[in-house]
């Protein structure tokens, strides 16, 4: 197992057979593509931008670090249960009244392009939902998501309550998530899923980490890196647009939520490291 993960120590960058990643990155378009880090570099920068742009939290960089060594585990791809459940995921938010994409500071930097095309598509409502809620920071990623390209986005109002939830994940808008009947929850290791669930709202959670709370209590756990899940959701979308009711709802029924928790978990024990 050769690896470099570190995109900033240009010291071998002569020797080496292949290109190393600048050190200090101002755009993304630095980050030379055929690097064999590409992926996990240009993360890096995105979470980065986020943290120095005020929309993602500085705990949000642990959480990345999380993620990544999942995705690491997992081969960084996206793995045929997770494909499944993407598009489980992409029926259950067409079947759905009133969808909506809750985002926190960590999807804002990662996918926000990518979130109001999803939203777009399904017909979904963006909602800002954070753990370490500020008004500043709620302003901040309406803001970003606006920037690209969203109409209206949810969670300023906070006008509504998770029943149960002491902490300020609890605060949503009443017409947004409060009213939805299915949720996306990506990029949460806690107990709002369940609380969400309790409410007899439907959750797809997306997530690396299979053994995490919200994953585990998912109708869909996405075992998938955001940056390849969004948009593969977004693309079973599209493909599935034309679908009659029945069909949507054979594929929700199909999906078995077990076997691609057994999966994810069994690729990431079993897999192979070259
Ligand atoms: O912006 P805020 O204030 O709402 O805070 C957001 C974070 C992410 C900091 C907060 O929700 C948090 O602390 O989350 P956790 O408990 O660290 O859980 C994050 C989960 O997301 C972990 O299970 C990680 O494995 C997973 N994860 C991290 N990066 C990715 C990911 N899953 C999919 N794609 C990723 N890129």
């Amino acid at each position: 197992m050769s690896d470099d993960t570190s995109g900033g120590d240009d010291s071998d960058a002569e020797d080496a057979d292949v290109p190393d990643a600048p050190g200090e990155v101002d755009h993304e378009s630095e980050i030379p593509e055929d690097h064999p880090r590409y992926e996990s570099l240009l993360t890096r920068h995105r979470i980065e931008a986020g943290v120095e742009k005020g929309i993602t939290s500085t705990q949000g960089l642990i959480a990345e670090g999380r993620g990544e060594a999942f995705d690491y585990l997992l081969g960084e791809r996206t793995i045929d249960s997770a494909d499944r459940a993407e598009r489980a995921a992409a029926a259950h938010l067409l079947l759905a009244d009133h969808p909506v994409v809750s985002v926190n500071g960590n999807v804002a930097a990662l996918v926000p392009a990518e979130v109001v095309e999803l939203a777009d598509v399904v017909g979904a409502d963006v909602e800002v939902n954070l753990f370490n809620r500020t008004e500043e920071r709620v302003e901040a990623i309406a803001d970003h998501l606006r920037e690209h390209g969203a109409d209206e986005v949810k969670g300023l109002t906070a006008d509504g309550r998770i029943p149960g939830l002491s902490h300020e994940r609890a605060k949503v808008d009443a017409d947004g998530i409060g009213d939805a009947d299915v949720v996306v929850v990506p990029l949460e290791d806690g107990d709002r899923a369940a609380a969400l669930g309790e409410m007899g709202k439907t959750e797809i959670v997306i997530d690396l980490n299979p053994m995490s709370r919200s994953a585990q209590v998912a109708a869909v756990p996405v075992i998938d890196n955001i940056i390849r899940a969004v948009p593969n959701i977004t693309a079973h979308a599209r493909d599935l647009a034309d679908a009659d009711d029945e069909t949507l709802r054979r594929i929700v029924d199909e999906f078995d939520r077990e076997a691609a928790l057994r999966d994810a978990e069994r690729a990431i024990r079993d897999g192979d490291l070259e």
